[in-house]
């Protein structure tokens, strides 16, 4: 059966166990994995998928799982969703490469217009075209340094921005993403997030703001600085939510002072948060915005947009690569951001926001163990500690989440310390499976609460 099966919207919309998980056919290809596949590449669940579409993942031995992870927010239209594989199909059969620096073609452009008129801001833009998140970042600095003939780049605590040797310096986690891989880039500078969970007094955005900008200027020299680089609700480094204030008096220190205000939206953009991106929330308007996962349906996409006169200072020849903006690539985008306007799925977040929220601060009314209930639209978390206080219990954020596992919801962990459960399904996830999926979370505390 799992041989033929096929993907999309299609798939019956239900949680079904048929074997325990991972079942004997994912064992199996484990062993094989084991074997084949260099052990630093390590899935969270070894439970070998089928297909998958809507809300569910089917894997080798038929067991059909919720979705609460969206391939780390990528499949936010659904996975397999009609209208990608359709488009990818059609251009995969007319050409799949010429390489754009070589001779072009239309949906580098297409997509490149789609991102210029979604992201915020009136001004005039312009986009280049790139494969991976981590490609993304790395690319808006080279360009920030360019504009600004500076070096120094600003990253904050719990950051993440990818894996290459500039991202793995900007990325703040040491394990598993730097532990042993250095040196790392240099001009490469961290400073404090506003994190309001864990601030030792209440810091409000404007006075956390302040507190990085004074860092960045004493340790630093605004004059030297070529960008900010900022998430506008961290990923990777545990969901956090700045507080009010804080993204707009960064942007704006930056404008008085010529640095580039570089958003990250690779994990928060395309409806995620319940906005086209998160900085949209206030008001904030990037200089560049990296994007990336949910731009293109679950195909390798990446871009960086921004100001036309920062964007255009390089160079002719000075960007590119081989793959960047490949054409089935720029197919599936086209497709995938035509469904998000078409569906309407920044209102699909909000309403995933508001079916869950009420759900998961019900438990921290429940548990002790809940420190913090955040994140916005379908980006949403519950941050785990030991009562009474805030010290991390990641332990218990692993139960929670392996007792997901076993029983069907595919959910992920983040955060410094490893202690914070997250939730992105798609957004086009039906909402019964919704509801079973936080039966199933229900379940998970009352049995893992010690
Ligand atoms: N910036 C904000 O979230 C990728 C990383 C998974 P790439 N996040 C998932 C892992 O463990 O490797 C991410 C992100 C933000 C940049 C990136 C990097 O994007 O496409 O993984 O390179």
């Amino acid at each position: 059966m799992s041989d033929t099966i096929t993907g999309g919207p299609g798939l019956a919309q239900h949680r079904r166990l048929l074997t325990e998980i991972p079942g004997p056919r994912s064992a199996e290809l484990h062993a094989r994995k084991t074997a084949a596949v260099a052990a630093g590449v390590s899935p969270g669940l070894p439970v070998y998928i089928a297909a998958g579409g809507g809300g569910v993942l089917v894997d080798v031995d038929g067991n059909s799982l919720i979705d609460m992870g969206s391939g780390i927010a990528v499949v936010s239209v659904g996975n397999a969703a009609p209208a990608v594989s359709a488009a990818v199909a059609e251009q995969a059969s007319r050409f799949t490469h010429t390489c754009f620096m070589v001779t072009p073609y239309e949906g580098y452009v297409a997509v490149s217009e789609a991102l210029n008129r979604l992201t915020p801001g009136e001004h005039d833009k312009r986009s280049a075209l790139f494969n991976s998140g981590a490609e993304a970042v790395e690319n808006a600095v080279k360009i920030a340094r360019h504009h600004t003939g500076r070096d120094a780049v600003i990253v904050f605590d719990h950051a993440y921005h990818g894996r290459t040797n500039l991202t793995m310096a900007m990325t703040a986690k040491n394990m598993p993403y730097k532990h042993r891989f250095g040196p790392f880039a240099g001009e490469v500078h961290r400073v404090p997030m506003s994190y309001p969970f864990r601030e030792p007094a209440p810091t409000s955005g404007e006075q956390a703001a302040e507190r990085a900008i004074t860092m960045i200027d004493k340790q630093v020299g605004a004059d030297n600085v070529a960008a900010v680089v900022i998430e506008p609700i961290q990923g990777e480094g545990g969901f956090v939510v700045p507080a009010p204030g804080f993204l707009p008096a960064l942007a704006a220190w930056c404008a008085e002072r010529g640095v580039v205000f570089v958003a990250d939206e690779i994990q928060t953009g395309f409806a995620r948060t319940g906005d086209m991106f998160a900085c949209e929330h206030e008001g904030v308007v990037p200089d560049l915005i990296t994007t990336a996962k949910g731009i293109a349906g679950g195909m390798p996409l990446a871009a960086v947009t921004g100001r036309a006169e920062i964007m255009d200072a390089v160079h002719p020849g000075g960007l590119g690569g081989t793959y960047g903006g490949n054409p089935v690539a720029c197919a599936g985008a086209l497709a995938a951001i035509a469904t998000i306007e078409s569906e309407d799925l920044r209102g699909r977040a909000r309403r995933i926001e508001q079916i869950m929220m009420p759900r998961l601060r019900a438990l921290a009314e429940r548990y002790p163990q809940v420190g913090d209930v955040r994140g916005r639209g379908a980006m949403l978390a519950v941050e785990l500690v030991r009562p009474g206080g805030t010290e991390p219990d990641a332990a218990l954020a692993a139960a929670l989440n392996a007792h997901c596992h076993r029983n069907g919801v595919v959910t992920l962990t983040c955060g410094t310390f490893g202690n914070v459960m997250r939730f992105l399904p798609p957004l086009v996830i039906p909402e019964e499976l919704l509801l079973d999926a936080l039966d199933v979370i229900d379940d998970a505390f009352a049995t893992q609460v010690g």
